[in-house]
């Protein structure tokens, strides 16, 4: 009877992961903040091997979390929010300043870079069905330390 269980047990691990490798994240990155600046931009690679869309994004470095885009208005750009990010199949999304991004509403403390950020993000694939990816972003200094963040 243990035996059995402990299959069962190793029968789900086993399509838990499958599911897991459905999406991946690579090289998730915040860009490092100034004092008093109270949002930071995320970006990263998102590959889905099927069609799914990013829905949710959170963190628990900052009160909420969102996803932009960043449009041209009159000549100059500006970041709204979008209430979904299409993932198609077996393409690398990439996100990052300039084009779609997270967005880190409220942090609680600014971002240094060296430090990492826990996100979480919401996938939900064409059959409804959703998933939760956790991943870390690693904070970097874009501007070498001058300071011009005009995010
Ligand atoms: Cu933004």
């Amino acid at each position: 009877m243990k035996s059995k269980n402990l299959f069962v047990i190793a029968a789900l691990l086993f399509a838990a992961q499958v599911y897991a490798a459905d999406v991946t994240v690579d090289g998730a990155w915040a860009r490092a903040t100034a004092p008093g600046q109270a949002n930071g931009s995320v970006g990263m690679i998102i590959t889905s091997q099927q069609d799914a869309r990013l829905i949710a994004v959170s963190s628990t470095a900052a009160a909420s979390s969102e996803i932009h885009t960043m449009t041209m208005d009159n000549g100059i750009m500006k970041m709204r929010q979008i209430e979904d990010l299409p993932l198609p199949a077996k393409q690398a999304v990439k996100l990052g300043p300039g084009g779609e991004h997270l967005m880190l509403m409220g942090l609680k403390k600014p971002l240094k870079e060296g430090d990492s950020v826990p996100l979480t993000l919401t996938v939900e694939f064409a059959d409804k069905r959703t998933e939760k990816i956790q991943t870390q972003a690693q904070v970097k200094s874009l501007t070498g330390g001058h300071g011009h963040q005009n995010h």
